[in-house]
């Protein structure tokens, strides 16, 4: 058995592989993700069939075996410290899906088998995303033919800071509509992911990429040792707490609204008069689920009366306050 053991050891990251839209450099070991070929929503001319994964002290390696035509492939990385769960709203290829568990910090993704139209990109923020420097980029897709979209990212553009003990990446790839519609493929496979309205990721691949706590990705490894599959908990979005500071201002008083909700989602409060008009609107994007929250104005010099304040989750679920001002 040892000896076997150690033959698998080999060809284990650290591995560069060239990134030219062929997977003939990866061993069985690197062959991360089997998605069936025959799952998709649209059938077989939008497929995820697998995703290769391997690195080397600089460049994380990731290869997708698919087939799109006149859809997205999306591949989600999330790097354990930052990112959004909810891209919809992004600059690039903003897409209806929301996530559960981890955060997405990074996201590469093609339009219809062409790289031209796509790239890789760091998740600055629910809104804003900036392509990833030095990253190498390869498809050898074409729109309704299979192929590999394959990336090498630099260790340093996923972890700025320095790649962090323990580090752990969650991944998940997609195949969804165009901007803001969402998808019916996933790998792996996602439960909750129907078709139409919002996609539900909640199951990904997670890779420790350092497991051995040095802060330096980790060699000698197997990959099937390092990943698996995981499934977070979904809970519905909703309130947990929604707490006004007071039921009656003067103008020039602070207002302190007390929010807890059970997902991270994108906050909109607004304030309407008896008249029902809108005298007030501030939005916060992915605010943490599962977690206090302070948020705190002053109150402008509005008239005497009776106002609403409304704060919206995800543009869906909603609940209302009601408060006097006197002068
Ligand atoms: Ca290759
Ligand atoms: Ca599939
Ligand atoms: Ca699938
Ligand atoms: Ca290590």
């Amino acid at each position: 058995m040892i000896p076997f053991l150690a033959l698998l050891l080999i060809g284990s990251p650290y591995h560069t592989v060239a990134v030219d839209g062929s997977v003939e450099e990866y061993t069985a070991d690197e062959w991360v993700l089997t998605d069936p070929p025959d799952d998709s929503y649209w059938g077989s001319n939008n497929e995820l069939y697998g995703l290769y994964l391997t690195w080397d002290r600089d460049y994380l390696y990731v290869a997708v075996d698919y087939v799109v035509q006149n859809n997205a492939v999306l591949l989600l990385i999330g790097n354990g410290i930052e990112g959004v769960r909810n891209i919809n709203n992004l600059d690039w290829y903003p897409r209806n899906f929301q996530f559960t568990g981890p955060r997405m910090s990074h996201i590469l993704a093609l339009w219809n088998g062409d790289l031209n139209t796509g790239g890789a990109r760091k998740i600055l923020d629910s809104q804003h995303t900036q392509p990833i420097g030095n990253a190498e980029l390869a498809n050898s897709g074409y729109s309704g033919q299979r192929g590999i979209f394959e990336a090498g990212i630099p260790w340093s553009e996923i972890y700025p800071d320095g790649v962090p003990a323990g580090a752990t990446l969650h991944l998940v790839g997609l195949i969804a509509g165009g901007d803001h519609a969402s998808g019916g493929e996933s790998m792996p496979d996602n439960a909750l992911l129907g078709f139409g309205g919002t996609g539900l990721i909640n199951t990904y691949l997670k890779v420790v990429v350092d497991q051995n706590q040095d802060g330096v990705p980790d060699s000698g490894r197997s990959l099937a040792e390092v990943t698996e599959v995981v499934t977070y908990e979904h809970r519905p979005l909703k309130f947990r707490q929604l707490l006004l500071n007071q039921k009656v201002f003067r103008p020039g008083d602070e207002v302190r609204l007390t929010l807890e909700i059970t997902e991270s989602a994108d906050v909109l409060v607004e304030i309407f008069n008896d008249q029902g008009q809108r005298v007030y609107a501030q939005r916060y994007p992915d605010v943490p689920g599962q977690e206090v929250q302070t948020l705190t104005w002053t109150q402008p010099d509005w008239n005497t009366g009776i106002y609403i304040l409304q704060v919206l989750l995800n543009g869906v679920v909603r609940d209302r306050r009601t408060f006097a001002v006197v002068r």
